[in-house]
């Protein structure tokens, strides 16, 4: 029908790459769309440096590890610099002292671990907690994302289930010496972990991503990691409850 093409290609003539069947993307070039992004780029490029940086202090728990590790914090700065060509793509700032303080708390909580030598609470935030929450993340925009930025966060999105894979199989082989370590990082940080989703969530609806999958999205990855590891339905249901109570 005559109609219906017109209509067609009136909307294609927006946006050039074609849209993405079913999804409804987000106007690139607004100042609204600019200022929300200026906090997520800079979420995720803090999150990717800081990983980078956790990677190389696991390698000091961890000697034996090391070479590995270093492998997998090579993987972050790659990420870092993919993002910080996102940002500079749509012409938008990264507010840097923004996300140093949104990642504080894990940040101090890892470092405090890092310094007892409490490995298992190190791989819980960094190859479990923030991983799932990358994963999640990076899930959900991918649909909503530029052409150029999609590109590169289908390729991050990857490496991040490598990782996440990373600390699953290190936990399983260790788990009943980390038992009891692994459900008290558990409740000291997951609590964390909402406290951020619940504090991105605006930024990100800006950005068409819906609060409710990123939880959705998240819990995913981390049950599915929790039960890999070799928790039992009902633990896994306790230890998502610090969520609920912290
Ligand atoms: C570890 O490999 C990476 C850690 C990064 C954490 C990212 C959290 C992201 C929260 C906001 C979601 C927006 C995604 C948009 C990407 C530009
Ligand atoms: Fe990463
Ligand atoms: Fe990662």
């Amino acid at each position: 029908m005559p109609t219906l093409e017109t209509t067609k290609s009136a909307d294609s003539s927006l946006d050039p790459t074609g849209p993405v069947e079913g999804s409804d993307l987000p106007d690139f070039t607004t100042d609204a769309y600019k200022d929300a992004y200026s906090r997520i780029n800079a979420i995720v490029i803090e999150g990717e440096q800081e990983a980078h940086d956790n990677y190389m202090s696991l390698g000091t728990l961890l000697p034996d590890q090391a070479e590995e590790l270093a492998r997998l914090a090579r993987m972050e700065i790659k990420h870092m610099k993919g993002f910080t060509a996102c940002g500079n793509n749509l012409g938008v700032v990264a507010d840097m002292p923004f996300a140093q303080e949104f990642f504080s708390p894990l940040r101090n909580n890892f470092q405090a671990a890092l310094t007892e030598g409490k490995v298992v609470t190190c791989l819980l935030i960094q190859a479990l907690l923030i991983e799932a929450f990358a994963i999640s993340a990076y899930h959900i925009y991918i649909p909503v994302a530029d052409p150029f930025a999609r590109r590169i966060t289908e390729g991050v999105v990857k490496d991040e289930y490598t990782h996440l894979n990373y600390g699953q199989v290190w936990l399983k082989a260790h788990l009943e010496e980390s038992r009891a370590e692994l459900e008290q990082a558990n409740r000291e940080n997951l609590p964390h972990v909402r406290r951020m989703l619940d504090r991105v969530a605006a930024d990100a609806a800006v950005l068409h991503m819906e609060k409710e999958d990123l939880i959705e999205d998240f819990l995913i990855a981390y049950q599915d990691a929790l039960t890999d590891i070799g928790f039992t339905p009902r633990e896994i249901a306790r230890m998502a409850a610090a969520a609920l109570i912290g």
